[in-house]
């Protein structure tokens, strides 16, 4: 083929030039202009064309060149401005494309539920700060000074801004919080019996990061104060919270147990809902399996923030969120709510946010 029929037929193929995508758009680059491309080869043949005939085919050949950039720009700018670039082509009956729309995490669906459960029998959400100060986390709740758990160790202490400052008050530390009982110091400072509240939210442990520990994890804690409350009464709202969540054919039952802001305290167990307490892994043979604590809220508690333990008496709760997510959803390591692998994220629904 003479050079005039390969640059005529150059001419038409660029102006049929059609990309819907942009791999397509660089191929089309790549296969005119690259440095292999036909047009850039072009010009080396150029090199062989009689002189007398240069003047006209060097003019053809750079017109060529710039209508293959030109071409490839127009296609590149109809890629950015998406299914526009169809123009003519597009069919506006066809079915829209699927959208993704993502889902709760499990630990956002569990809270609600939680949350749910205790709103039904008229418990109001409370919430607090993060960062706390030793009065709300540790010494209204009964916290002995050299407790262990105001410890380094245990707790992330924040440093002061003001460093200059070498006397810190001690009452003046702050931390993050290690449980949300925090909040319900707080409650209880601000508002008069009778008082049923919950308490969800993130809190932090200086621990070594663990298939069964890390150090934030989500906490609900409840708390009822009024005259008269009993620990039957807590029994049978646990009971009641647990058959909510697990389904009717859990049973609870109760271990003593210590906490310094509790008097007496239990520690809660649930019979195994993965085995129905016929033994497994999870309840390690038992057939139980631990869901929280609780007991009588200690009198020297309630008389740290203004109510009278002669005239009231409570109970009170805690639960980890990550702890009853696992044995809803058999999660076997807690390091997965965090990893954001969408392949675990993706397995939840609470049924509201299915795309
Ligand atoms: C638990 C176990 C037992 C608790 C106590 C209080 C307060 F503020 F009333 F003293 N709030 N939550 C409590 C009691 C928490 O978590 C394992």
């Amino acid at each position: 083929m003479s050079l005039k029929d390969r640059i005529e037929k150059l001419e038409a193929e660029i102006a049929a030039a059609a990309a819907k995508t942009a791999e397509e758009v660089e191929r089309f680059r790549v296969s005119m202009l690259g440095r292999n491309g036909t047009v850039t080869s072009l010009f080396e043949e150029f090199k062989q064309v009689a002189s007398e005939e240069k003047r006209e085919f060097g003019q053809r050949m750079n017109k060529l060149k710039q209508s293959a950039q030109a071409r490839w720009e127009e296609m590149k700018s109809g890629i950015d401005q998406g299914p526009a670039s169809e123009q003519g082509e597009t069919d506006p009956t066809r079915p829209a494309l699927g959208e993704s729309v993502g889902s709760l995490h499990p630990i956002s669906i569990v809270r609600q539920r939680i949350i749910d459960v205790f709103a039904r029998i008229g418990y109001t959400v409370s919430q607090g700060p993060e960062v706390e100060d030793d009065h709300h986390n540790f010494s209204a709740l009964n916290f002995a000074p050299d407790h262990p758990a105001r410890d380094m160790q245990d707790t992330f202490f924040v440093e002061p801004l003001d460093r200059s400052n070498q006397e810190i008050d001690p009452a003046k530390v702050l931390a993050l919080r290690t449980h949300t009982s925090s909040v319900q110091v707080r409650v209880m400072e601000n508002s008069k019996p009778p008082i049923r509240t919950i308490s969800p939210g993130r809190v932090y442990r200086n621990e070594a990061i663990s298939a069964r520990a890390h150090c934030m994890f989500h906490q609900v804690e409840g708390l009822y104060v009024d005259k008269g409350v009993s620990f039957a009464e807590l029994k049978g709202t646990l009971d009641y919270f647990a058959k909510s969540i697990f389904g009717p054919n859990v049973a609870i039952r109760m271990r003593p147990s210590y906490f310094p802001f509790t008097e007496p305290s239990a520690e809660v167990d649930m019979s195994c809902s993965i085995c129905e307490g016929k033994g497994c892994n999870v309840c390690k043979h038992s057939g139980w399996v631990e869901i929280m604590g609780c007991g009588m809220v200690d009198p020297a508690v309630l008389k740290n923030c203004g109510i009278d333990p002669d005239v009231y008496s409570g109970f009170a709760f805690g639960m980890g969120v990550e702890r009853i997510a696992q044995l809803l959803y058999r999660v076997p390591d807690l390091r997965l709510y965090w990893e954001n692998d969408v392949r675990f994220l993706e397995q939840f629904s609470d049924g509201a946010f299915r795309a």
